[in-house]
């Protein structure tokens, strides 16, 4: 590439006014693109063609930036974040990009002079779901932060050709579709079919001794695969950084075809290669619950390997020692789904790179960081002995001999105390023996977080409790937070608006002077305004509602919305008990004057999740009985809003008035959507959960509704011996509401429907709704009431919005990149390409 000056510029400056562009250029850009890219006449194209010209317009604009910041990964003394996640939820990729190049308004103009309005071409765009919920959008957040915050950084995962399924509501039921998210095309991505590496698996190991005399172990696998990169620019807001995400896709080593092929296998050949494929094929939608199939551990493997492959091909590139590799790179684990990466360092390192066992442990212990991002025991991930023998038998070696050496360390310190050892193993060895994943992370890490103050506590204490005990020192929390570009800039345009009239811009990368916002609370102008903006967004929801359920609900209504993925620890049925109670109390007395409200859920089931699927049922089902009961009159609607996603998210938060955020405490890590929803004004209901104690411990107790349990409470209430039953008993409330559900009113008259889920309520209550439910209940009544006096709950709302601060994920990154990674920012230095570049 030719090298023409070095030019310092402005970061300051938009790309439009830095480079020169004119709103002239960026039309006659979308005219190329539309004529050279589709191959259309402006009067033949459609809305794809458009949407595809204005992708490939925007995303010309990002490749100037990302060249140069690519050029500095290999430059000594730039040390990379390399962010290992198997899932990346990054939502759709054109408006962030107008937002984070500051060319939105220039954009919309320039499409509509070529007749399309610019928001159907946001909405036709299909979006990357290559996750299930909080964990994956919470590594897509962190990558537009790093990207913000000037950190050189690589996300790596998985190319997923079919994301998290999309929803459909059939009869009330999930219906799971295939997510085709590649079908039209992706402008956003960069396949490099020269980045590729081996991944092997299975086979078996042979001792061998090397030219020096020295005992080494060689693996034989039975089977090659190859990974192929393919690349997404992440741009930074208004900076020149733009970082990448690295994403693996599964191909067939050709060799390994040839080898059937001259035997006239040809059947077999193709086999082998739709095989290797399937790695890549598709995202498990378990969120939370381990599956244990074996497909799942080649794809962590898989993309864990060619990620640690290509970040020494980096390190190397810079013509450094891999003694040194830690200095260069610092690499997170997010969650232990990439945490086979520390077994798989040492064998590259060790087996490959012929390093000693004591130098690649040193850099394996200070190159990896891991997150936990749970503490419910079904969701620790563990592989049974044989499977992992079968399918890494290297691996399960080394980690073999990590563990001798780790627990020669232990003996040490805890002289017979076998119990511990057998809880510190990396091997459970109680029944079946199984690989435990956290503990390898553990003992290969040099810095282990939570998610949120309390989910770290908890993590000292339980789950993680040994270690901790061993290593207090590498235990630190990091508070999750979520980016204010997507959640607020780009998905609630109004308030942004607003926002800005008042105290400027400058939050948008410092969200701590939100706080400027306090003194307009008493301000009536400013409360009229902010209320306009409300009931624009939820009149915006309305319609989408309408088209989407059929359903018309009331803007004026309250709008009461929990949208997460459905699962009985985040209790969607504690929400429904309470709507049923409302029903109640609306049969018992047709002339109640309640404050309207709208329920709003939305969603998805794992598949095979049961009970889950039930409960979007349950929904369904009451809103249908609802929604037509005259007596009902318009002060209660329900409803379920399918597919929830990204695109949908962003809808849906803006317009918000309460949002549900009503966990058993001590089970939701952290939750982000809490966040989400508060940023966008929306009050929280909420219990003493997750980052819910951090955001009411900002906004005040004054503005925010709490009820409920404390996790200690829980726990020790659990301990004593929990009996819902009594409490169901001495509740007529509660009593009333239940028995409604299961004396089939809901179901046709069919009290077999909902059998499961009341049995699993009476009987065992894992999860404790019937000991919140009367202070949940009570609670929305003060919501309700609260309500009603709307100048007090818009000053609620615009303080919890002033006070949101501290949860935009550049205060998490900062976080992560000091104390963690030990990173600085690079400014990235634009380098002029004379005529290469327009
Ligand atoms: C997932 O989305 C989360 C944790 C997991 O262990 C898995 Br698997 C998937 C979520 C937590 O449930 C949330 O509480 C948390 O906010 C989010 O991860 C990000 O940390």
């Amino acid at each position: 590439m030719a090298q023409r000056k070095s030019k310092k510029t402005n970061s300051n400056k938009t790309d439009c006014s830095r480079t020169g562009m004119t709103l002239i250029d960026l039309n006659r850009c979308f005219n190329e693109h539309l004529f050279y890219t589709q191959g259309r006449l402006p009067l033949s194209a459609t809305l794809n063609d458009h949407y595809m010209a204005a992708a490939y317009t925007v995303r010309d604009r990002l490749l100037h930036r990302w060249v140069c910041t690519v050029r500095d990964f290999i430059r000594e003394g730039v040390k990379v974040v390399g962010y290992l996640s198997a899932e990346f939820l990054l939502g759709p990729h054109l408006g962030n990009n107008m937002i984070n190049l500051d060319i939105f308004d220039e954009v919309r103009e320039a499409s509509e002079n070529v007749g399309r309005n610019l928001d159907a071409m946001l909405d036709h765009e299909e979006e990357p779901g290559l996750g299930n919920g909080g964990l994956g959008r919470l590594a897509a957040c962190y990558l537009d932060s790093l990207a913000t915050l000037e950190i050189p950084a690589i996300g790596y995962g998985i190319r997923y050709e079919f994301g998290i399924f999309d929803q459909e509501i059939r009869d009330g039921w999930q219906v799971e579709k295939t997510d085709k998210w590649l079908r039209l095309g992706n402008p956003w991505e960069i396949p490099r079919p020269e980045v590729t590496y081996e991944v092997k698996f299975g086979g078996h190991t042979a001792g061998y001794c090397d030219d020096g005399g020295c005992y080494r172990s060689r693996w034989t696998p039975d089977r090659v695969v190859r990974g192929i990169a393919y690349d997404t620019p992440i741009l930074g807001y208004k900076v020149n950084t733009c970082n990448m995400l690295r994403l693996w896709k599964a191909e067939a080593v050709e060799s390994f075809d040839f080898a059937s092929f001259n035997v006239g296998n040809y059947y077999g050949a193709v086999h082998e290669k739709v095989y290797s494929e399937n790695i890549s094929k598709v995202l498990y939608p378990n969120d939370e619950q381990i599956q244990g199939k074996q497909l799942r551990l080649e794809q962590q493997y898989f993309f864990v390997s060619c990620s640690l492959q290509d970040m020494i091909r980096l390190h190397l590139a810079i013509g450094k020692s891999l003694e040194y590799f830690h200095e260069e790179f610092a690499i997170q684990l997010n969650d232990t789904h990439p945490s086979v990466a520390v077994a798989e360092l040492m064998r590259l390192l060790v087996d490959e790179h012929h390093m000693d066992w004591d130098t690649a442990w040193h850099v394996t212990r200070n190159v990896f960081g891991y997150t936990n991002h749970t503490l419910l025991p079904e969701a620790l991930e563990r592989w049974p002995l044989r499977l992992f023998a079968n399918l890494l038998p290297r691996h399960l070696e080394i980690i073999f001999e990590i563990n001798r050496r780790f627990l020669d360390e232990v003996r040490v310190i805890y002289p017979d105390d076998e119990a511990r050892i057998a809880r510190l193993s990396l091997i459970d060895e109680q029944g079946e023996r199984y690989v435990r994943m956290a503990n390898l992370a553990c003992v290969g890490s040099r810095a282990i977080n939570g998610v949120a103050k309390l989910h770290t506590e908890l993590l000292k204490t339980t789950v993680l409790k040994d270690f901790y005990e061993l290593w207090p020192e590498k235990f630190s929390n990091k508070t999750n937070g979520v980016t204010p570009r997507r959640w607020m800039v780009l998905s609630n345009p109004g308030l942004t608006r607003l926002i800005r009239s008042r105290i400027g811009g400058g939050w948008i990368k410092k969200l701590d002077r939100l706080k400027r916002l306090e003194s307009y609370a008493g301000d009536d102008a400013f409360r009229r305004e902010w209320q306009a903006v409300k009931t624009g967004n939820k009149q915006a929801l309305a319609a989408l509602i309408l088209e989407r359920t059929g359903i018309s609900v009331n803007p004026d209504s309250m709008f009461d919305i929990q949208v997460k993925r459905i699962h009985e620890y985040k209790r969607q049925h504690l929400n429904v008990l309470h709507v049923v109670t409302l029903y109640n109390r609306l049969r018992r007395n047709p002339g109640l004057d309640m404050l309207p409200r709208t329920v709003i859920f939305g969603g998805k089931a794992a598949p095979s999740y049961y009970m889950a699927k039930l409960i979007i049922k349950l929904i369904n089902s009451v809103a249908d009985v609802v929604n037509h009961d005259p007596a009902v009159r318009n002060r209660l609607k329900v409803v379920f809003f399918p597919d929830f996603n990204v695109k949908s998210a962003q809808k849906i938060y803006p317009a918000a008035d309460l949002s549900e955020q009503i966990s058993t405490a001590g089970k939701e890590a952290s939750g982000t959507g809490n966040m989400k929803f508060s940023m966008n004004g929306a009050l929280t209901i909420g219990t003493l959960d997750g980052a819910n104690v951090e955001i009411r411990e900002e906004v005040g107790a004054d503005n925010f509704f709490l009820f409920g349990l404390t996790a200690e409470e829980v726990a020790r209430i659990k301990s004593e011996g929990y009996d819902p039953r009594s409490i169901y008993l001495s509740n007529p409330d509660l009593r009333e509401a239940i028995d409604l559900i299961g004396s089939g009113f809901f179901s046709r008259g069919d009290p077999d429907l909902f059998k499961p889920l009341v049995d699993s309520l009476l009987y065992q209550d894992e999860y404790m709704l019937l000991a919140d439910y009367q202070s949940y209940v009570d609670c929305q009544d003060r919501v309700s009431e609260a309500y009603r006096d709307r100048d007090r709950w818009t000053r609620m709302a615009i303080l919890n919005v002033a006070r949101m601060g501290k949860f935009s994920s550049d205060r998490a990154i900062r976080e992560y990149c000091r104390e963690i990674w030990r990173v600085s920012p690079n400014t990235v230095e634009m380098e002029d390409f004379g005529d290469l570049v327009r």
